[in-house]
């Protein structure tokens, strides 16, 4: 089996193992290519829960395919679950995302729910956050100013051309960082002003990481 094939079988064992998490009601779905095995996974089960809510027009829309109904966060509160994928976690379960360009409403869901379990293939597991550029959506008018910014702070900001985010917004991918202290990190771009979501998940971090792997999927806690 070829590296990118066994990768989306390990893919596909953390989204399936990421059902056993779902005990019914409204469950929020996050983006990317882990989280539309889990969303096929869902399908198989969609009488038990009553919809999901979304981090994007991807995941809508393959929820929809599925006949599962996609409900606004406004109309159903706190949710008890949140499944989401991630371009890299450290130890301690922060996490680096935004790679599919999801990152603000992805935040939002992960903020508004009990339990956020994320899955990923062991390749994602790293011992220093920053490897993967790092991902900072910023309101239009301000993308130079906001990447004169993160140069200050150490990084290399590459402008994601040719991308708009589902909130029309443009994405920096931030290289060159080593990010030994996440919190401090997410909350000094946060300040930056501009700056909408920075894809680091440190503040609020993963719950739960499921990992698919070649000896079957494990739980990092
Ligand atoms: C999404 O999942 C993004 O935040 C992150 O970039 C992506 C990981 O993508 P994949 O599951 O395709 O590796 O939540």
């Amino acid at each position: 089996m070829g590296a990118a094939q066994s990768q989306d079988e390990f893919k596909k064992q953390a989204a399936e193992a990421a059902l056993n998490h779902v005990q019914g009601g409204v469950v929020g779905v996050g983006t990317g290519s882990t989280v539309n095995h889990f969303i096929d996974y869902l399908a198989t089960i969609k009488g038990r829960i009553d919809g999901a809510v979304s981090s994007s027009e991807a995941s809508s829309k393959r929820l929809e395919q599925h006949g599962i109904p996609v409900l606004d966060l406004n109309s159903v509160g706190t949710l008890s679950l949140y499944v989401d994928g991630a371009d890299e976690s450290n130890q301690s379960l922060q996490l680096i995302k935004g790679g599919g360009g999801a990152l603000t409403r992805e935040k939002i869901v992960a903020a508004a729910s009990e339990r956020f379990v994320c899955i990923a293939d062991e390749s994602k597991l790293v011992s220093v956050l920053g490897r993967f550029p790092l991902p900072v959506e910023v309101i239009p008018m301000a993308r130079s100013y906001v990447a004169r910014e993160l140069a200050k702070l150490g990084g290399n900001p590459v402008w994601r051309e040719g991308f708009t985010t589902d909130n029309g917004n443009l994405i920096l991918d931030v290289h060159g960082l080593e990010i030994a202290e996440p919190m401090a990190l997410e909350q000094d771009i946060n300040n930056i002003a501009g700056v909408v979501t920075v894809g680091i998940f440190a503040l609020r971090p993963a719950d739960v990481l499921i990992l698919g792997a070649a000896s079957g999927p494990r739980t990092v806690t």
